[in-house]
């Protein structure tokens, strides 16, 4: 069995977070694990806003001992880790124990929320995890503030933003443009390996209901690695995955909607 895991955010409407990334998990046909680093929720009273509790050190770390000791994993995925010790805790098991196939998908906004940008917790983040990633999964937003550039809106500023997060020590990039690049009917998409420029592109899905859409992608690409399948195949195959999913979407309520990654199984 391919076992995988996910060190990230528990979102209690089920969209997006380790709940999109175990649902996606379970669609490749992986085991599934999870560490919780925080919880959050959206408050019907407060037009969905999103409250983030985190969770405690202790909590986070005898939840890695369970996944790294005492069972082993084919690739781990971050996604929201909220804290410095979340950050610093993930660091130290993938770096304890080796893992090669590591996918940081560097999460630092949430579509439907007042979660704060905390651009210290940023540095954390490029300075202790990205060394350690594969590849790093971030949207258009936040490889802007990685390579430390304004926002990229064009695919040549997409691909300079990827050649200086790849400076900084990932050996793969991958930047979703996905449906917010200026001037185009596709969803556009670069990949970046320190040498080439590969575009993936599908066709633009026109929804909202996007909840969720990167933690799923980059939950897809984690399951492609620990698969077996290369950096540039998982990628390829994690958009198939993900298009199929927004194209499936549904509303959850007037505020939020997620894809639906069992579209995939049944063929849609
Ligand atoms: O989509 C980003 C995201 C990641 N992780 C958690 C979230 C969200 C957005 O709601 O709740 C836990």
């Amino acid at each position: 069995m391919i076992k995988l895991a996910t060190i990230a955010g528990s979102d209690t409407s089920g969209g997006a977070g380790l709940e999109a990334d175990l649902k996606t998990f379970q669609e490749y046909g992986a085991y599934g694990m999870t560490a919780v680093t925080l919880i959050a929720t959206m408050n019907p009273d407060k037009g969905w806003g999103h409250e983030v509790f985190p969770l405690d050190e202790a909590t986070i770390r005898s939840q890695l001992e369970t996944i790294f000791k005492g069972i082993g994993v084919d690739a781990v995925k971050t996604g929201m880790l909220a804290t410095n010790y979340a950050v610093e805790l993930a660091a130290e098991y993938i770096e304890k124990y080796a893992v090669k196939n590591f996918v940081l998908d560097p999460v630092m906004v949430c579509k439907g929320g007042n979660i704060a940008l905390n651009p210290e917790l940023n540095e954390l983040v490029i300075k202790k995890l990205l060394p350690l990633a594969k590849i790093t999964t971030p949207n258009l937003f936040e490889a802007g503030q990685i390579a430390k550039v304004d926002t990229p809106k064009t695919i040549e500023e997409i691909k300079e933003a990827a050649k200086r997060i790849h400076g900084l020590g990932v050996p793969f990039v991958f930047i979703k443009g996905g449906s917010k690049l200026e001037g185009t009917a596709k969803s556009i998409d670069i990949f970046y390996d320190g040498k080439d420029f590969v575009q993936i592109e599908d066709e633009l899905i026109k929804t909202t209901w996007t909840h969720g859409a990167g933690c799923t992608t980059a939950a897809a690409i984690t399951a492609g690695l620990g698969f077996g399948l290369e950096p540039l195949d998982a990628v390829k195959k994690a958009k198939k995955f993900i298009t199929s999913s927004l194209k499936n979407g549904f509303a959850l309520n007037q505020w939020a909607g997620p894809g639906n990654p069992a579209a995939w199984r049944k063929g849609f």
